[in-house]
């Protein structure tokens, strides 16, 4: 483990743990661009994740969604999210960005995460935009490939679509805010598990590395580092992340 990254948390007043989809690949829950196993390998973002795309087939889109929902609510958090749960309770203050869609941070016990890219649970209505109340939390066969009818909205009748960000689509002005006041903020900003090419998510490690935190990232694919103060740990984060926990604060 590099020194310089166990003291930089040892002493950090507040941590920013920015993560990505590799947070939950331990969990079983398939990254995006991946060469082999990402989503991104198999499926058309553009025949899937964008809004044009399920105005044109809805039950194409509701159906892939609610494959991965299933496959979310089957899957169950690793070390890497109870890491960063345990973090929050040793330094002083730690603040929890991520661009999943997923609940496993908060299943970890992760508590206020910011979401930026919205959540599979939290459809809404593609008209009026009215929260959906009714998708179940019971366990359905995860079915890749099904097309299925969305809900329609009880207020306008039109299409429930799932609560996530698209490509094209602005994300959550406020959750946006919070992530780049806390990078500004920020003495340390742990990268987990993204590639770091989806845009503005990606500006939030830059603001902190040009504040002048300390920029670490976990990846099993290594980083190029520029800055003086910007590390790379090659490696899992379900390894990675317990190892750091432990040489900076012990068992
Ligand atoms: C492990 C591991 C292990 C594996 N341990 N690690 C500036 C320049 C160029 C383009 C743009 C720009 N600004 C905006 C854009 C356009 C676009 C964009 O960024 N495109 C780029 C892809 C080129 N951005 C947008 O459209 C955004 N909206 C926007 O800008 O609005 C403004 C606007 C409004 C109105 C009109 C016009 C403009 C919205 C982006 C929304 C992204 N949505 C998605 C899908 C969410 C829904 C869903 O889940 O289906 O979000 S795309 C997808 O990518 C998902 C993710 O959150 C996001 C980031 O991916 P992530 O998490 O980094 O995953 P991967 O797979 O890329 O990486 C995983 C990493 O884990 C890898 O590095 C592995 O090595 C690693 N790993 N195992 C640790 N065990
Ligand atoms: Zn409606």
């Amino acid at each position: 483990m590099n020194p310089a990254v166990v003291e930089a948390l040892r002493n950090c007043r507040h941590l920013l743990v920015f993560t990505g989809a590799g947070v939950s690949a331990e969990s079983g829950v398939p990254t995006f661009r991946d060469a082999l196993t990402g989503l991104w390998a198999r499926f058309d973002p553009a025949r899937l994740a964008t809004p044009e795309a399920f105005s044109a087939d809805p039950e194409l889109v509701w159906g892939w969604y609610e494959w991965r929902r299933q496959r979310v609510l089957r899957a169950m958090p690793n070390l890497a999210h109870r890491t960063i749960a345990e973090l929050a309770r040793r330094v002083p203050r730690l603040t929890l960005v991520t661009q999943n869609v997923d609940d496993l941070h908060e299943r970890a016990g992760s508590q206020d995460v910011i979401h930026l890219h919205g959540s599979l649970q939290a459809s809404r209505c593609f008209e009026c935009g009215r929260a959906h109340e009714g998708l179940s939390d019971e366990l359905d066969e995860p079915q890749e490939g099904r097309r299925l009818a969305p809900p329609r909205c009880v207020h306008c009748g039109a299409a429930v679509r799932p609560g996530v960000v698209w490509f094209g689509e602005s994300l959550p002005q406020a959750a946006l805010q919070r992530a780049f006041d806390a990078a500004g903020e920020c003495d340390l900003l742990l990268s987990v598990g993204t590639s770091g090419l989806v845009y503005p998510a990606a500006q939030v490690p830059q603001i902190a590395a040009r504040s002048g935190a300390c920029v670490v990232h976990v990846n099993p694919q290594p980083e190029a580092v520029g800055g003086a103060r910007e590390y790379s740990l090659a490696g899992a984060a379900g390894t990675l992340l317990p190892q750091l926990l432990r040489a900076a604060f012990g068992d």
